[in-house]
């Protein structure tokens, strides 16, 4: 893939959160989440690509854009896999909480794992940790193998991981052995980063997401030497046929990074909503502007971008009026 995509996508999430920004605190997080959808649908018809949707906002019948086989990019130039999420923490935004943003990941075609919705186990760590952690050893032998790795004690290492109920035993655990716990309202994807940007502090990511998530945060680990794990966990036998049909043969294995996206040649971009762990949000100037930070990657070069932007609100086509 061309370099000059890094640019171009890094445009189609600034867009996202640009749009869905305005409706936060609101209350109303489907406002958000369309805003968001359809400014990413709009700015994806300028790009050179032949798109296909891998990773999106659901099946056709139930999401009205960004669905999952949908054609997107001006379909002229190289056959890309799209993993969207163009606003990744919904409930985030509606309640003027931390870490929303909108993310994107394009490979060539092929590269990406088609996740079914459901959730993912997850074990995520920054380079310091790629490969010495195994999503298969019981939390208490992790701990004890990062801090061993890292060269700290275990009271000094930070986990995070989403505030759910689900996690009481694995927070019971964490607790008990005396890590320390950041918890997250919602936004895994940033979870799963953090641990890869040593300014968050954050040594660990562990517990379970959406699976769709998932592979959005493997692409971003992929340009930064980190490394996610993966197991997905099918609730019922639906789930368990879902993974079948989308080509997983053995749905409680472990997914590896090459699994979830098997190339080297991976772009991703996400720009802050609200203030995040390692991107700020959208901020509002004066004189009718607004203020973006995104990351923008790319596996191949591992160069990673930090793209401060000042857009000029009345040349944006896709601001919606809010009320
Ligand atoms: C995560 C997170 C999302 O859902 O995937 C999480 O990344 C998992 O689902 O932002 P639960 O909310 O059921 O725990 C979100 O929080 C919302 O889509
Ligand atoms: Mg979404
Ligand atoms: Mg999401």
């Amino acid at each position: 893939m061309e370099r000059e995509l890094a640019l171009e996508i890094v445009r189609v999430t600034e867009a996202a959160a640009l749009a869905s920004a305005p409706w936060m605190g609101r209350g109303n997080k489907n406002e958000a989440d369309g805003a968001a959808t359809s400014a990413m649908r709009l700015m994806f018809d300028s790009v050179s690509i032949v798109g296909t949707v891998v990773i999106g906002e659901g099946e056709m019948d139930e999401a009205p854009m960004l669905y999952i086989g949908e054609r997107v990019g001006t379909l002229d130039g190289p056959e890309v896999d799209v993993a969207v999420d163009p606003l990744e923490g919904t409930e985030i935004v509606s309640k003027g909480l931390n870490n929303a943003l909108s993310v994107l990941a394009i490979a060539p075609k092929g590269q990406l794992l088609h996740a079914p919705d459901m959730y993912m186990e997850k074990l995520a760590v920054g380079p310091q940790l790629r490969g010495k952690l195994s999503i298969t050893d019981p939390p208490e032998v992790t701990i004890e193998k990062a801090a061993k790795a890292l060269g700290k004690p275990v009271s000094d290492l930070t986990v995070m991981i989403l505030d759910r109920d689900r996690h009481k035993e694995l927070i019971g655990t964490l607790r008990s052995i005396g890590v320390r716990i950041k918890f997250l309202s919602d936004g895994d994807v940033v979870g799963a980063i953090s641990p890869s940007f040593p300014e968050t502090g954050i040594d660990l990511y562990m517990g379970s997401g959406g699976a769709p998530e998932g592979v959005l945060a493997a692409a971003a680990l992929k340009c930064l030497e980190g490394e996610l794990q993966g197991r997905l966990m099918p609730a019922d036998e639906a789930e368990w046929s879902r993974c079948i049909e989308m080509g997983i043969s053995d749905p409680l294995s472990v997914l590896f990074m090459d699994d979830m996206v098997g190339t080297g040649d991976v772009i991703f971009a996400a720009t802050g909503v609200t203030p995040g762990e390692f991107l700020g949000g959208v901020r509002y100037l004066s004189d009718q502007r607004a203020e973006t930070h995104s990351i923008v990657m790319r596996a191949k070069t591992q160069t990673v971008r930090h793209v401060k932007a000042t857009h000029f609100l009345p040349n944006k086509p896709y601001l919606q009026s809010v009320r």
